[in-house]
């Protein structure tokens, strides 16, 4: 598992550069020196591809830029999943992003997976890493990931990060939202899953929640590429991702880029909303 984790930190670091310095959403196409500048997700993608083609294990790599998986090593074990840069329109905005890797062994279904991984490029660069029981936080100083504390998640937050589009929510949502906020929980929401995760998850807990609604029935977020991975993170830490109804951990996507509705906080709101979901069967 070493040589993915420095894969992903030579990743990170790189993708981070890429950020700083490209002028994304202002030329699409040429640089000054007339080179072709590629959409920063594309980049982020080839970045991560790059840095997992020199690791020997990796069998396959699925990413959200890319329409199929791509096997990189038949002798290799590891099937690697990510979304190279999540939420890149925030770029443009200067908000932060990430970039979310979840890995398994031998097929990409959530019974084999068996770490995962995302990077937060906000004001600093942190790294959140579970494996074996832990959730780890490292942060990017001098050019290093830096190990800083385990996470763990409490009975219950204060955050409410509601996804997804208010008027096509079912009324039964709306409530259960609302009755959130009317209980004092603080809204929190950039439109950047990952941020917005992190901080639930080192405040402590709340909920995140991206539904299903009438326009997007499945959601918004992908099973491989996003939820999945945040997942395995929150039941790591000690909370909770459903789908309304089931573990998303317990679902398995048709199709790569699959999507599913979710749900990820500490256990109490979890609870509460596989209650209010379970009142509408
Ligand atoms: P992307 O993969 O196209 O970047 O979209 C994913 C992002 C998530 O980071 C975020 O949670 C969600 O889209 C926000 O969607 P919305 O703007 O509908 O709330
Ligand atoms: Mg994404």
């Amino acid at each position: 598992m070493n040589p993915i984790l420095t894969a992903i930190q030579k990743s990170a670091i790189r993708i981070k550069h890429a950020i700083d310095v490209k002028d994304i959403g202002y030329s699409q196409e040429q640089n000054s020196s007339g080179e072709t500048q590629l959409q920063l997700d594309i980049q982020s993608d080839l970045i991560i591809e790059e840095e997992l083609s020199q690791i020997e294990g990796v069998h396959t790599i699925a990413s959200e830029e890319k329409e199929e998986p791509m096997i990189l090593n038949e002798n290799g074990h590891y099937f690697i999943a990510f979304d190279p840069l999540d939420g890149s329109s925030l770029v443009d905005v200067n908000l932060s992003v990430g970039s979310i890797f979840g890995i398994y062994e031998g097929a990409f279904t959530p019974e084999k997976m068996v770490a995962s991984c995302y990077v937060v490029y906000g004001p600093r660069v942190e790294l959140v890493f579970a494996y074996e029981g832990k959730v780890k936080l490292y942060l990017l100083q001098n050019g290093e990931f830096e190990y800083v504390k385990e996470i763990h998640l409490n009975e219950k937050g204060k955050i409410n990060a509601p996804g997804g589009t208010q008027q096509c929510w079912a009324p039964f949502h709306k409530t259960m939202i609302d009755s959130f906020f009317a209980r004092g929980y603080r809204l929190r929401y950039s439109g950047g899953m990952v941020p917005d995760l992190h901080q639930i998850l080192l405040k402590g807990g709340g909920l995140f929640s991206y539904p299903g609604a009438s326009d997007k029935p499945e959601g918004k977020l992908r099973m491989l590429f996003e939820v999945f991975p945040f997942a395995f993170i929150f039941e790591t830490a000690g909370g909770k991702a459903v789908d309304g109804t089931i573990r998303v951990l317990e679902k398995n996507p048709r199709h790569v880029h699959d999507t599913s509705p979710c749900f990820f906080g500490s256990c109490d709101e979890i609870n509460e909303v596989i209650s209010v979901y379970a009142g509408q069967q």
